[in-house]
């Protein structure tokens, strides 16, 4: 079967009906910058400025209700406070294990291009390789590993992806916040986690970050010729590892670091 849609849509002619759709329900013409909010990073939206427009993302061509728990189906174009730039927030993602192919799981990054959008903030939750790296740590994505066995570009399209994840974006981002650490995230077609094993190949390979997506949305938009900036929230340490911390620090270390992701995630945004 094929890993792609096999009906006559064009997926960029559906992308340019979703930012058709969105100009007319934002009253803008187009946005600047996309950010997608992966898991843990639902709130940090409220940071980054005023919600000028929120609507159901299901409502925009070419796009589903939200599938996950704790991901919300809002898009929403955003004042990026003292600026006078927009973004557009997908409040969730599709991912690949749902099963809706690979053009949907890039469907809000082509959207993102259409609308008028020159970079992308993908952000996700994903279990941590380094013991360092406890339950509520931010890390940019250095670079990835895609492990899906497929790939959103359709056709002989050879898209070259050195230095897909931008280092200009890299070092703004180390400079609102010079702890960031980084790393390569590996993503899983999913849903069910690593086993120990698994994760010890991904050490041997060279990853530090594990999770079930990013990686074709990074893709599709290098195609599209976005910016991209990739940021993980180290929710929980790889399958495997030296037992977790209990579920009471793991609530707190979440509080903790929803601020400081917040508040990195705007600062970024401000001067993207
Ligand atoms: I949150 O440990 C989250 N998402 N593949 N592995 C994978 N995805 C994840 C993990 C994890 N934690």
């Amino acid at each position: 079967m094929s890993q792609h849609s096999t009906d006559s849509t064009d997926p960029f002619d559906l992308a340019r009906e979703a930012a058709a759709e969105i100009a007319r329900r934002t009253d803008v013409e187009r946005h600047d910058v996309a950010l997608v909010l992966g898991s843990g990073w639902g709130r940090t939206a409220d940071l980054v400025g005023e919600t000028v427009t929120g609507f159901d993302q299901a409502d925009v061509p070419g796009f589903a209700g939200a599938s996950v728990a704790g991901h919300s189906g809002t898009m929403r174009s955003v004042d990026i406070a003292g600026t006078g730039r927009r973004a557009l927030v997908f409040g969730t993602r599709t991912h690949y294990y749902e099963g809706r192919g690979v053009r949907s799981v890039v469907h809000a990054v082509r959207t993102a291009a259409a609308a008028g959008c020159r970079a992308v903030v993908l952000t996700n939750g994903c279990g941590g390789l380094r013991p360092e790296w406890g339950p509520g740590t931010p890390v940019l994505i250095s670079d990835h590993i895609n492990l899906t066995g497929t790939s959103p570009i359709e056709g002989a399209n050879f898209v070259d992806l050195t230095d897909l994840y931008s280092p200009r974006l890299r070092d703004l981002a180390r400079e609102v916040d010079p702890g960031l650490g980084e790393g390569v995230y590996v993503q899983f077609p999913g849903p069910h986690y690593e086993t120990p094993a698994e994760i010890r190949m991904v050490r041997t390979i060279g990853g530090d970050l594990v999770g079930m997506s990013t990686s074709l949305e990074a893709i599709a938009a290098r195609q599209a010729g976005l910016e991209v900036l990739g940021i993980s929230l180290v929710t929980n340490a790889a399958a495997g590892m030296d037992a977790p911390l209990d579920h009471a620090e793991v609530v707190a270390a979440g509080k903790a670091s929803a601020d400081r992701i917040g508040q990195l995630l705007a600062a970024i945004v401000e001067r993207i």
